[in-house]
């Protein structure tokens, strides 16, 4: 087990008594829940926070956590083959472990991991080495590593599946992916494109296919940009679900869908992985926000 240096990183017992850490530096703060290696908080010096987090968010083991970035690993959506499996895979309902904290005078950041187990392996017949590594500087930046530790190839899909907090969903218009060709889960996965920045005015879940642009939150009520920047990834997600699946979902306040818009950095539909045995792939997502 090697020596973790805790002194540069608070822990503390967070909501539902989950452990948490928090990441402090000169550029801003961020939280993160050993549940599910999530990202609950990250807010950047003199700005509001970046990400949402439901006021009806459920804090327990076994749960995923409404709001902040749930890690989705080994499949986004629905499991492949067995609807019986849990949606978005295990990693975000699972108990990660530190492996590193570290600290410098204008960075924080920690490094957490899990592997398979006999829980684990009940849903997914494969070893594996995850650890997602988060960094707080002049941005946040998450960067999730899966290792395959067996003999044979691994197949996954996965999200980054980010949570953001906006002024109001009638604020906001989403840009990078003018032109680009999505599958609409909402329309019989039909693969369509649109010339224009992404408005709201009804649920839109969207797969977004063979892009690697980073997309812009442009939040005119809140006069500011978020930036969602990706490496390791050629499909973004992007969806807001609306007033009747708000109603719908127990952890998702009836009104909070005009308060928040996901952006999911994603390997998802065409974009599936397959690991060798011994190599690793790494998704990353990179946030920041600017006035404007
Ligand atoms: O990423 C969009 C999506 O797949 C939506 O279809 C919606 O189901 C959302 O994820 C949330 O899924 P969850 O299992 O966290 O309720």
């Amino acid at each position: 087990m090697p020596f973790i240096d805790l002194s540069s990183i608070q822990f503390s017992s967070g909501p539902g008594g989950l452990s948490v850490a928090h990441l402090r530096c000169p550029h801003g703060s961020a939280t993160v829940a050993l549940h599910g290696g999530h990202v609950l908080e990250y807010t950047p010096k003199d700005q509001r926070p970046v990400l949402w987090l439901s006021d009806s968010a459920v804090f327990a083991p076994g749960k995923a956590i409404r709001g902040g970035i749930p890690v989705c690993w080994p499949w986004f959506g629905p499991h492949p083959e067995n609807s019986e499996m849990p949606a978005h895979g295990f990693a975000r309902n699972a108990l990660w472990e530190v492996q590193m904290t570290h600290r410098t005078e204008n960075t924080s950041s920690i490094t957490l991991g899990l592997c398979d187990s006999d829980e684990t392996r009940a849903l997914w017949p494969y070893p594996f080495e995850l650890t997602i590594a988060i960094t707080l500087a002049r941005s946040l930046t998450v960067a999730l590593s899966a290792k395959n530790t067996g003999d044979a190839d691994i197949v996954c899909s996965a999200a980054l599946h980010s949570y953001f907090a906006i002024s109001d969903i009638s604020n906001i218009a989403i840009t990078g992916l003018e032109g680009t060709a999505f599958r609409d889960q909402l329309d019989e996965d039909r693969i369509k494109s649109e010339q224009t920045p992404i408005t709201f005015d009804r649920e839109i879940d969207r797969v977004y296919r063979d892009t690697k642009a980073e997309c812009i939150i442009d939040d005119s009520g809140w006069e500011r940009k978020l930036h969602i920047a990706k490496s390791g990834s050629r499909s973004t997600v992007v969806w807001n679900p609306w007033i009747a699946k708000a109603a719908r979902m127990a952890d998702f306040g009836d009104d909070e869908y005009r308060e928040m818009v996901c952006v999911e950095t994603t390997n998802a539909d065409d974009d599936t992985v397959t690991i060798a045995p011994g190599k690793t792939h790494v998704l990353t997502t990179e946030l920041s926000a600017s006035a404007g």
